[in-house]
């Protein structure tokens, strides 16, 4: 259901308009509150009235991680603390954490455009809402139960971990709409079917599921292990956090960027052109309407390509393709470009592999290795070793022939590799220990 039918569905130019007059008015915001911004500006020789029409957004600098982690903690921010009403922060896997901030306007936004995204999945004021997202530091938790609430749903604020508990729960409170990583959605339906809890007489109609790259082949397998319709949900912290885009029930192909408040562009991460629709890149955001942590054409190393083509759900705003993965998380194996949702694709189209993996990178003297770390079912491990020396060189074949990669495919037991309560870890990388 479109919950905003006044702004999820604008013309194209009347939308284009909007966006213009956001933009003008947040580079000079930025400018005149935000030193970062204005030297930043200053250096690349450009004033906010420079900004006359949108294709000029690309005279304005790009915004990087570093630039966040340079201003640790709160040099970025737009207000006075005192209006300042949330701190989040992405932990990310080094260093210091990324640090965001929130005015009371800005919750009511990320709230309404959450409150969207549940929509876009079906949610109703109707509905229960199991948040198994972590509350804390991290945006999941907090960003979709404010959603709910403002969509009227009743909300679990369950969070992630005690996964039996939340089994119990699920059979008790009978929620409808499951919100968790795709990957623990996967711990939840083993967890159920340890305890003899089949995700069928639950009473769930739609998941919606993020925070991490997932392949459509995982969307399946999530869709047949919990009788539910799998969307996918995306954000990141520096740009709001979750309800940046989401799938439409409708469309289940590429997710509705909300265009009202973020522009999209997608660059080439190596010379930083722009380049043009339908192209594949790297993602980047400039927020239009925050108040406390504006942020500019910030590059978010995520790769996709956006979709301006019309969808049959009567939303109008640009979609982006499901993230292929990250320009950091690109391994390189003997001089091969590797990103690890394309291994998970070649396991899972097998089908005769559990979806739990781990990707081990180490480096034998000069050179780099992968070994693909995945688990086998019960039945297939207690086979013949034949049988499973069998299915690793047929794995090993398929990665190399889809790849061109030489990778060592090693079969484990059933449950040894570790579950997350969150994102998943599918890389480890030894060369750095
Ligand atoms: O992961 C916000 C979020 C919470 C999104 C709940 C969806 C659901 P961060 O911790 O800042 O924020 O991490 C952001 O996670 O740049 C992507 O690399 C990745 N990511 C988020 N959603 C998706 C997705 C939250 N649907 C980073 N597909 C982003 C692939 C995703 N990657």
């Amino acid at each position: 259901m479109i919950l905003n039918m006044e702004f999820e569905t604008l013309p194209r130019e009347a939308l284009e308009a909007i966006q213009l007059r956001r933009l003008q008015s947040v580079a000079e915001r930025v400018f005149a509150t935000v030193p970062f911004y204005r030297k930043k500006f200053a250096d690349s020789g450009v004033k906010p009235s420079d900004i006359q029409s949108l294709s000029d957004l690309r005279r304005l600098p790009f915004t990087t991680k570093q630039d966040l982690r340079d201003n640790y903690p709160f040099g970025m921010f737009a207000v006075p603390m005192d209006n300042v009403v949330r701190i989040h922060a992405s932990s990310g896997t080094t260093g210091k954490p990324t640090v965001v901030g929130y005015t009371a306007r800005d919750i009511a936004t990320w709230s309404e455009l959450m409150a969207r995204s549940l929509s876009a999945g079906g949610a109703t004021r109707d509905d229960i809402i199991h948040n198994a997202y972590g509350y804390g530091l991290f945006t999941g938790g907090l960003g979709v139960h404010y959603g709910a609430e403002r969509l009227g749903a009743s909300v679990i604020p369950i969070s992630g971990g005690n996964t039996r508990r939340q089994i119990m729960i699920m059979k008790d409170f009978g929620p409808t709409i499951l919100t968790c990583t795709p990957s623990y959605a996967l711990h939840l339906a083993e967890a159920a079917a340890e305890m003899n809890v089949d995700f069928e007489s639950l009473k769930f109609k739609s998941g919606i599921f993020g925070a991490e790259p997932w392949s459509e082949r995982m969307r399946e397998e999530i869709e047949k292990k919990l009788y539910l319709t799998a969307l996918d949900i995306y954000g990141l912290s520096e740009v709001i956090g979750p309800g940046v885009a989401i799938e439409c029930l409708e469309g289940k192909k590429g997710l509705h960027i909300f265009e009202d408040h973020f522009i999209a562009e997608i660059i080439n991460p190596d010379t930083g052109e722009v380049l043009p629709p339908g192209e594949r890149g790297e993602l980047v955001f400039t927020t239009i309407t925050k108040e406390a942590f504006p942020i500019i054409r910030y590059r978010t190393r995520d790769i996709t390509s956006l979709n301006y083509e019309p969808c049959k759900c009567g939303r109008t705003m640009v979609r982006m393709n499901r993230v292929s993965g990250r320009t950091d998380d690109m391994l390189i194996i003997r001089g091969v470009n590797v990103f690890p949702s394309q291994i998970e694709s070649v396991l899972m189209e097998m089908g005769e592999v559990s979806p739990h993996y781990q990707l081990v990178v180490d480096r034998e003297g000069t050179l780099d290795t992968l070994t693909v770390m995945v688990e086998v079912d019960e039945k297939s491990f207690s086979d013949e070793v034949k049988t499973l020396q069998n299915l690793e060189a047929r794995i090993t074949k398929n990665i190399r022939e889809t790849l061109a990669v030489a990778v060592k495919v090693k079969l484990v037991e059933p449950k040894t590799i570790a579950r997350s309560e969150g994102k998943a870890q599918r890389v480890i990388d030894k060369r750095k220990i």
